[in-house]
C-alpha cells in the first residue's frame, strides 16, 4: 500500500488513557494532549522504507525502517526502545516494541491504509489502545 503523503489528523481516542497507562503524570499528560491534538505526519516512502516523521509544538520525531527489520526509536513517552515492524495484513504494519530493561507496560502500534485511503494509527500499552485517523492533506 502507499503510506506516502502529508496527513492531518481527523479524530483520536484514548490518548491520555494510554499515556496514564504509561505513568506520565497530570501535568504532562494536559501539554502532550493539547500538542498531539494538531499532529503533522509526513510520509515518504520506497516499496518497504518507511520515514515517517510527526511533528507537534513539543515534540517532533522522525523515524525509517524497513518492514521486517528492527529498529531503534521511542515509546511515545520517550522511552527508547528496539521495535520489530511486520506486515499484519497486506495493508496493516504492526510493530511490538521491547524496552531495554522490560519495564513498563508492554507497547506497540500499528499502521494500516483502509479502502478509502486513511491512515489508522493505533499505539498500545497492555490493553490501553489509542487509535488516531489521518487523511491526505
Ligand atoms: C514526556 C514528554 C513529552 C511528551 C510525553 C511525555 C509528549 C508527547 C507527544 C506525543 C505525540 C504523539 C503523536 C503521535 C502520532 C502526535 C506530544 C507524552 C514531550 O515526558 O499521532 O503519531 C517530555
Amino acid at each position: 500500500p502507499d503510506f506516502a503523503g502529508t496527513w492531518e489528523m481527523k479524530s483520536s481516542e484514548n490518548f491520555d488513557e494510554l499515556l496514564k497507562k504509561l505513568g506520565v503524570n497530570k501535568m504532562l499528560r494536559l501539554i502532550a494532549v493539547k500538542a498531539a491534538s494538531k499532529p503533522l505526519v509526513e510520509i515518504t516512502q520506497d516499496r518497504e522504507t518507511l520515514s515517517i516523521k510527526t511533528s507537534t509544538t513539543v515534540r517532533t520525531t522522525h523515524i525509517t525502517f524497513t518492514v521486517g527489520q528492527e529498529f531503534n526509536e521511542a515509546t511515545v513517552d520517550g522511552r527508547p526502545c528496539t521495535s520489530s515492524p511486520r506486515w499484519e495484513t497486506d495493508n496493516k504494519i504492526s510493530c511490538e516494541q521491547t524496552l531495554p530493561k522490560g519495564e513498563g507496560p508492554k507497547t506497540s502500534w500499528t499502521r494500516a491504509i483502509t479502502n478509502d485511503g486513511k491512515l489508522i494509527l493505533t499505539m498500545g500499552a497492555d490493553d490501553v489502545i489509542c487509535t488516531r485517523v489521518y487523511e491526505r492533506q
